[in-house]
Formats: structure tokens, sequence, C-alpha cells
């Protein structure tokens, strides 16, 4: 039996797609003892996939065009969110998590200014996402080109004060690209967004020999066509990937404490010691200290809105009541 190494690059039901250390690319199935880790694993909350894309793994070649994953290798991070209530919910409403993709160093959340419309209350979700995983968030709007009615200069300079690398661009106009192209060498890089934001236009913008789907704008409206429906990762070169995924329409964090969210609004972080109570949601326990940064406008409404909003819908999952 020959093994070889190689990286999940795409799943397509029970079909796992592996590019090997040879370049090659094969059409591979999981090995019986990763179902049977899968269906253990299914009346708990815990995670719901077993391989993802991203994923380093070991191939027993078993011809030409098959192979059977031997091995999954350890993750070093990987970037998940609470799968969609119909998807994953058990009897106690409880969540599964959802994969999207493994091994990641840069996430670019994609936002456009318009058709979807600008949400900045899903990428703070995004982030506290990214940030709880370990993956540096990077925030693009994109559809530069087009006419919004709004000022994305201040939603830009809001997101660089706090540190995040702000792309503007437009896939149309290929404008912008070449500033996501200069920081994206030897990594893996994931785009992630909203249906319709254009994250695989940008992916074409950058690399048209790609040629992933991308959808007429007209197509979209609001019944939540997703022109994307897998996640794929493209390799670059020895060192560099580049993930396409799904469009998302909600995202929750998984496995976030509500008395935990306030370390990932990084603003607030050097407020939060000195908060009266250690255990403060800040929202009305007295003598808050992010609260009283809020008030002086070191705190801006806009982020802590969406930290309330995040705050409303964490559920503490049963996993943590240990
Ligand atoms: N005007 C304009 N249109 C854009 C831009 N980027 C993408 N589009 C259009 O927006 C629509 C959606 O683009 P996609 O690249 O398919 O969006 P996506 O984020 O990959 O969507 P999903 O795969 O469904 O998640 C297409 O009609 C694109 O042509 C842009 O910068 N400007
Ligand atoms: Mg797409
Ligand atoms: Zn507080």
């Amino acid at each position: 039996m020959i093994f070889i190494k190689g990286k999940i690059f795409k799943i397509e039901s029970k079909d796992y797609y592996v590019l090997l250390e040879n370049n090659q690319e094969i059409r591979c199935s999981l090995k019986g003892k990763f179902k049977k880790i899968y269906s253990l694993k299914k009346n708990k909350l815990s995670i719901l996939d077993v391989a993802a894309v991203g994923d380093f793994v070991e191939v027993e070649i078993a011809d030409k065009n098959y192979g059977v994953i031997s091995t999954i290798y350890e993750r070093r991070n990987y970037l998940s969110r609470k799968a969609p209530k119909i998807k994953g919910a058990t009897k106690r409403g409880e969540r599964f998590e959802q994969i999207i993709a493994a091994n990641v160093d840069n996430l670019f959340i994609v936002s456009s200014t318009t058709s979807p419309n600008f949400n900045n209350k899903l990428i703070d979700r995004i982030i506290v996402t990214a940030l709880s995983s370990n993956i540096k968030p990077n925030i693009v709007i994109n559809k530069s080109d087009l006419n919004h009615g709004f000022d994305i200069n201040f939603w830009g300079n809001l997101y660089s004060e706090l540190g995040y690398n702000l792309y503007y661009t437009s896939a149309t106009e290929k404008s912008g690209i070449d500033e996501i192209r200069n920081v994206i060498h030897g990594k893996t890089n994931v785009f992630w967004g909203q249906s319709g934001v254009g994250k695989s236009s940008l992916i074409n913008s950058l690399f048209p020999e790609f040629n992933l789907k991308v959808s007429k704008i007209s197509e979209y409206s609001n019944k939540g066509r997703h022109t994307t429906v897998t996640s794929i990762l493209k390799q670059i070169d020895e060192t560099t990937a580049i993930i396409d995924t799904p469009g998302i329409r909600e995202i929750e964090p998984y496995g976030i404490r509500k008395k935990d969210l306030g370390h990932y609004f990084k603003e607030f972080e050097k407020y939060i010691l000195d908060c009266k109570f250690n255990t403060c949601t800040h929202t009305h326990e007295p003598k808050c200290a992010v609260i009283a940064a809020l008030k002086n406008e070191e705190i801006t409404i806009e982020r802590y809105e969406s930290y309330l909003n995040l705050l409303e819908t964490i559920e503490d999952d049963m996993f943590f009541n240990d």
C-alpha cells in the first residue's frame, strides 16, 4: 500500500478531494474509523465536521483515481461557527460546530457597499469568530465603484483605527486588488462574508485562471441564493493558498461564553480590568469601566451596539456547564 500526504481542497457530500504532495489531485473517502468518531460525537455538542477543507491528511492510494484518507493531522487552528439551526439542532436545542476551513492564517472579511448593503454588525460577528480561533481578521469593503449613499470612509476609518487592515476594492474595476495580493503570500487566506458581496469575484481578480463561478447580481435578490456552494482551496504556490467559501446569512461564533465576549472587542480590553466585577458583562453592572469609556467616546457606539447584539444571541452552551 502506498501512503502519500496531502491537503483537502474540496468536499462534496462524502467525496473528499485531496491535493497530494506530488501535485496530483485525487478523490478520496474517509476511512471507517472516522465515521465511527463522527457518530459518537453526534450525540454531543461537538465538532460536526471530522475533516475540513485545509486539513492535512495522509492518503492510502487505492488506484490512480481514488484513495482513502487514513490520517487527519492535528489542526493548527480552524475557522468555525455554530451550524445553522436546521442542520445540527438536537433535542436539547444544542447546536453543532460547523468548520469552514482548517489551518488558516488570514481571514478576509468581505463586505460590500451595496447589494447586499454594508453590515457592520455582521463584520463584528466575524471578527469575534476569527479572533476566538486565533486567525487574523482583515476587512474588505468591495463594490467601492457603486453608488451607495453612505460614508464608506467612516467605516473604513473605524476599523483602521482599531488596527485591522482595511481594503477598499472593486472586483469589477480591479482596484485595490494588488494591495491584497501583497499580503497573502506564504499564508492560507480565507475569504468569508455574506452571499453576493463578491468573494469569488475578488479571487478571480487576483487569479483569473481560477475562473470561479460568479452570479449576475439580478439573480440574487432576497432568495438567499448562494453561487459558491462549497468551500474550495486553491493552492497558489508551495506556501500560499486561497479559500473561497459559500456566503453566509447569519453567523454565531461557536464556544464563546457571555462573560468572555468583551475580550474579543479589542478596544474594550484595556478597560475590562477596571470593571468593578470580574464577571461584568458591561451592560447593567455598577462601576463598569467599559460603559464609562463609551460615555467618554473612547469606545464607539457602533461597536458597543454590536457587542450588545452579540451578547443577546450568544447561548451559553451546555457544553460549558461543567
Ligand atoms: N459593481 C460591482 N459588482 C461586483 C463587484 N464584485 C462583485 N460584483 C458582482 O456581485 C455579484 C456577486 O458576486 P460573487 O463574486 O458571486 O459573490 P460571492 O460573495 O462569491 O457570493 P456567494 O458565492 O453567493 O457567497 C456578481 O454579479 C458580481 O459581478 C464589484 O466590485 N463591483
Ligand atoms: Mg462565491
Ligand atoms: Zn464592565
